[in-house]
């Protein structure tokens, strides 16, 4: 699972980096009900409300939540009129897929020059990059396509001191925010790619974004065993953007890869880690506003402090919280997941708390995997 004699080395090793990246800027969500959907992060996922846009700051197509933790943006947009362009995008996107992730939005210092590097390696170009602007200031956004129907928009926005974008007028939080955060940055974004396609994904990523291959994945020979999907993670230079990708495998069972195309109505975002320093915290405030995470049996406590050692926080309080811990040559990580968020068993979210480890709990993936296929089974999905 692990052999980095296997890494194909980046065309452009040694030199600068071809697309330099800030950072995450934003997870865009489309749902069907952004005002409850902006009322769920705010209660379970402890989210402060800072910027919309609707109808009452003059965009009559669509109301939009901006919601921050930390340096981490989530973004839930709905349409209030499918009589424009944008309005039936979102409408449609909604109608096909559920609620999901329509863009993964990154930062990136030189907007011109990323989208031209990402058109001239391969890139489908959505929108050529333009300014927007207001009293607080400029932002630069252009956008190209990635697998499904989601986008990379690409932003600089240091030019501009206002909330979010220009068009959105800065709010109030919904509820008050709690003491402290429950997660303080976007740790990946994971998708969902068909059957025999995560490789053209993944060169995707190497060719159009200079990302390079993280050593982690699962391969052929683990994923028929039990995981029924194969996966790599792409990264940029700096490892501040991680994207893992998956595609099922032909396995014994039914992927809950297959499950999420069927249900998602082709690939999209599957998961989005979030990074927390306090992970017993969070947990315990996520679960008692009512977010549900998938279940890890007490036979994996029975043996975990055998291979994982020490860690912060103790086996007993693992165990009662189902938290993972697994660890690696540069340290551990404790990390959970939850149940899908939605109807449709597709979009869910991992908190992670990293004490060195750079890897996603390979450790975990058999425990983690049947975890997720006792869900599928009780959706009568395997
Ligand atoms: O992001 C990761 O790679 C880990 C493990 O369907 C994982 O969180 C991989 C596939 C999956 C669920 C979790
Ligand atoms: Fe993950």
């Amino acid at each position: 699972m692990t052999d980095t004699t296997q890494l194909p080395s980046p065309a452009h090793a040694g030199q600068a980096d071809p697309f330099p990246v800030r950072g995450m800027d934003a997870v865009v969500f489309a749902v069907g009900n952004a005002k409850q959907a902006a009322h769920y992060y705010s209660t379970a996922f402890g989210m402060r409300c800072t910027a919309y846009a609707g109808p009452e700051t003059g965009s009559r197509e669509a109301a939009s939540y901006v919601l921050e933790s930390g340096g981490a943006r989530f973004v839930f947009t709905s349409v209030v009129k499918a009589a424009t362009e944008r309005g039936r995008f979102l409408a449609e996107h909604v109608a096909e897929h559920g609620d999901g992730v329509v863009d993964l939005a990154v930062e990136v210092p030189d907007v011109r020059a990323a989208y031209a590097y990402a058109v001239e390696h391969g890139a489908t170009g959505l929108d050529e990059p333009y300014e927007v602007k207001d009293e607080h200031g400029t932002v630069m956004l252009a956008a190209i396509a990635t697998y499904g129907q989601t986008r990379h928009t690409l932003v600089d926005r240091s030019g501009y001191d206002g909330p979010y974008l220009p068009g959105y007028a800065a709010r109030e939080p919904i509820t008050a925010p709690p003491a402290r955060r429950f997660f303080q940055a976007i740790d990946h974004c994971v998708g969902n790619v068909e059957l025999g396609r995560m490789d053209e994904w993944v060169s995707f990523y190497n060719r159009v974004m200079g990302f390079t291959n993280m050593k982690e994945f699962v391969g052929d020979d683990i994923a028929t065993e039990y995981s029924a999907l194969m996966s790599k993670v792409v990264a940029d230079g700096t490892r501040k953007v991680k994207f893992p990708l998956n595609e099922p495998a032909v396995a014994k069972k039914k992927s809950q890869i297959d499950e999420y195309l069927e249900f998602y109505g082709g690939p999209g975002v599957q998961h989005i880690a979030l990074a927390t320093n306090d992970i017993v915290a969070s947990v315990r405030a996520m679960r008692a506003a009512g977010v549900e995470f998938l279940d890890t049996p007490d036979s994996y406590y029975d043996t975990l402090g055998e291979w994982v050692g020490e860690t912060r926080v103790p086996l007993e309080e693992l165990r009662e919280l189902k938290i993972l811990a697994d660890r690696d040559e540069d340290g551990y990580l404790l990390q959970i997941f939850t149940k899908p968020v939605q109807d449709r068993p597709t979009v869910f979210f991992e908190m992670i708390e990293r004490h060195g480890s750079m890897g996603f709990g390979k450790g975990n993936f058999k425990a983690l995997f049947e975890a997720i296929e006792r869900e599928q089974e009780r959706r009568g999905n395997l």
